[in-house]
């Protein structure tokens, strides 16, 4: 109360609004005025920040706590009511008729399109230090994942724009969400590599505040341990995109430019963008206000598990249920078994990815009810059983893919289902974790993140027709992995499988020892024989064909180990180095059409 005179009238309010809400112990050991004053306006400076940043403020925030630590005490089933079955979705499979015809309808619709990269995690459980976007995708081009989602987008605008004959040119809008852990290090990343040739204009970030910690079941606020006058804060999770972007007034701005579509993705998939143009061909033909991507998945993968959810009331959703509590709804609800594989050797629960693809006028109708807020949820960790204490204090997180939770019965929910050769592979378990993955379960590490880029690419260009090795099968940190030949391009040689297919003519080889590195959108593979390494690059304005036989040492892979502190750790944690021993390596740098045939 004596310090009342160093407030201002909204400070005052803020406090009168902890008080009522039960946290007068923040305010316990404040000293008289005179002591501390720079700290105490500083604490209402956070005060103020978490509030506003908060949707409905924090009062509204303690409330909500309050509520959700109550259920979680009473051990109150947050699938009560519902029954859950498997959904129908959109399975589609690389290069069939219909994959094509949503493909060339999702490059043309990409030019209504947002992309948002929620980016705000810093990835403790893969163990790496800097922030996972810079992170190279594979190591064979050293593209780190930024690198290839900005090419990725610049690419499907490209293509978009030619398949609308050039009628129409609009940029491609990219927002990051990022968080204090990973918003500087974003920012210099982009502007040490000019956005990776991206518009600065086009590149919008927008950085999550971290939410208040509770201590108790009263849902008292937590002091942080290291200062008396700051309230402790713990990441609120993926679903603030949804607000952040709502209240940033990004979506109005996408909505009254004429945009029909937001495309949100996570920081480490290499292979998503082989995945996107056909998803959004689905969004646009099916008229779906929420598409979920899916891969099949592995029972009890730490990935979640998209589910039909029935309540005995009627209600039914299509929703993500998270990996930690399929198991147990499926138990509760008539299958003894829980998540188990069925004899397609999956679970018959796709697998979300956390890819998904909102239409955007339904999107800003909801948000403008809901201002963005997704349902949450809390997960304290009890001391005991009387489930009075906790271990350490705790807060409500919320997911992105919660978004449908609040939406009515008429929104048109569905997913799309691809192979996960083409469309997953992220980069999440650190080796030691990766390596005691069950076997057959993906490692989702750097180790298998680079070397399903490596498959994918393989497989993609078998199924134009070239001659592809089978790959070996080698340990690395503990995993053994296929080794397929290394093959990589830039995203604007080919997006989709009718540009590939447009690229690859003739009788062309690949040998499993080789590495083959596209840069350049006009190259052409005929009657190619590669046994080796081969780099080709071209401007633009050029034309390349390239064929005959190229036959040299190529590059190899040598083992690391992660444990060896003298590599670097972007090395140490893939578990294996690139040695460049020979390489035809060839660039094109004036207009013209050329032919390289060794
Ligand atoms: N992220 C943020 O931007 N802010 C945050 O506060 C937290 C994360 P994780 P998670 O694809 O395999 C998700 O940690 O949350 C970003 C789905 O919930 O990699 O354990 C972060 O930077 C799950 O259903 O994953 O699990 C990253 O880009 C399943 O699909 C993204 O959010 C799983 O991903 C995801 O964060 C999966």
């Amino acid at each position: 109360r004596n310090n009342l005179s160093l407030l201002s009238p909204q400070q005052i309010d803020l406090a009168k609004m902890l008080l009522e809400k039960n946290q007068s112990h923040l305010f316990k050991h404040w000293p008289d005025p005179g002591v501390d004053d720079d700290k105490k306006l500083a604490f209402f400076d956070q005060v103020n920040r978490l509030d506003a940043s908060y949707p409905g403020g924090l009062a509204s925030y303690i409330e909500t706590a309050k509520g959700l630590l109550a259920d979680s005490k009473a051990g109150k089933n947050p699938f009560d009511g519902f029954a859950p079955s498997v959904p129908s979705g959109e399975v589609l499979t690389f290069g069939e008729d219909n994959f094509i015809q949503f493909e060339e309808t999702g490059i043309k619709e990409a030019q209504n399109a947002a992309f948002v990269l929620v980016a705000g995690g810093l990835g403790e459980r893969l163990g790496y230090n800097g922030i996972k976007v810079a992170l190279p995708s594979e190591s064979t081009t050293d593209t780190c994942f930024l690198q290839r989602y900005i090419e990725s987008i610049l690419a499907l605008q490209d293509a978009s724009y030619r398949s609308m004959q050039g009628e129409f040119k609009r940029d491609i809008p990219f927002a990051i969400m990022t968080s204090d852990d990973t918003h500087s290090r974003t920012l210099e990343l982009l502007k040490t590599n000019n956005y990776f040739g991206m518009n600065p204009k086009q590149v919008h970030l927008l950085k999550q505040e971290k939410v208040a910690c509770l201590d108790d079941n009263d849902a008292r606020l937590a002091v942080d341990p290291q200062n008396a006058f700051t309230i402790q804060t713990k990441p609120h999770g993926h679903g603030d995109v949804h607000a952040l972007l709502y209240s940033s007034g990004l979506l109005k701005e996408w909505h009254d430019a004429g945009l029909r579509w937001v495309l949100f993705f996570q920081d480490t998939n290499g292979l998503l963008f082989k995945a996107i143009p056909a998803s959004l061909g689905v969004s646009a033909t099916k008229k779906y206000h929420v598409n979920s991507l899916a891969v099949p998945r592995k029972a009890k993968e730490a990935i979640g598990g998209i589910t039909k959810l029935t309540h005995s009331d009627g209600r039914t959703m299509v929703i993500n249920v998270e990996y930690n509590q399929l198991d147990p709804l499926l138990r509760a609800s008539g299958y003894p078994d829980g998540d188990v594989n069925d004899e397609t050797g999956f679970s018959p629960f796709p697998g979300n990815i956390n890819q998904l693809i909102l239409e955007l006028g339904p999107y800003i109708e909801e948000l403008t009810k809901t201002r963005g807020a997704i349902k949450e949820f809390v997960n304290p960790k009890y001391k005991d059983s009387t489930k009075t204490a906790f271990k350490s204090s705790t807060r409500l997180e919320c997911m992105m893919q919660d978004y449908p939770k609040t939406l009515p019965p008429s929104a048109r929910v569905g997913f799309t289902v691809m192979d996960a050769w083409l469309a997953y592979a992220p980069v999440k378990n650190n080796p030691e974790d990766a390596a005691k993955v069950p076997k057959g379960n993906p490692y989702h590490s750097a180790t298998s993140g680079e070397m399903a880029i490596y498959k994918a690419n393989s497989l993609v260009l078998r199924k134009v027709g070239v001659e592809v090795d089978d790959p070996v099968r080698q340990v690395f940190n503990g995993q053994e992995v296929e080794v397929w030949p290394r093959i990589a391009w830039k995203p604007d040689w080919a997006l989709t499988f009718g540009e590939i297919k447009k690229k690859v003519s003739g009788k062309c080889s690949i040998s499993q020892k080789s590495t083959m590195v596209i840069n350049g959108r006009n190259i052409f593979l005929e009657d190619l024989s590669l046994d080796g390494a081969l780099v080709i690059g071209c401007i633009d304005d050029a034309e390349v064909k390239v064929g005959g036989s190229v036959q040299n040492k190529g590059w190899t892979i040598e083992n690391v180990d992660f444990k060896d502190a003298s590599e670097p750790e972007k090395v140490r944690i893939r578990g294996f180095k690139i040695n460049k021993i020979e390489q035809l390596e060839k660039n094109y740098s004036e207009p013209g059409k050329f032919s390289l045939k060794p």
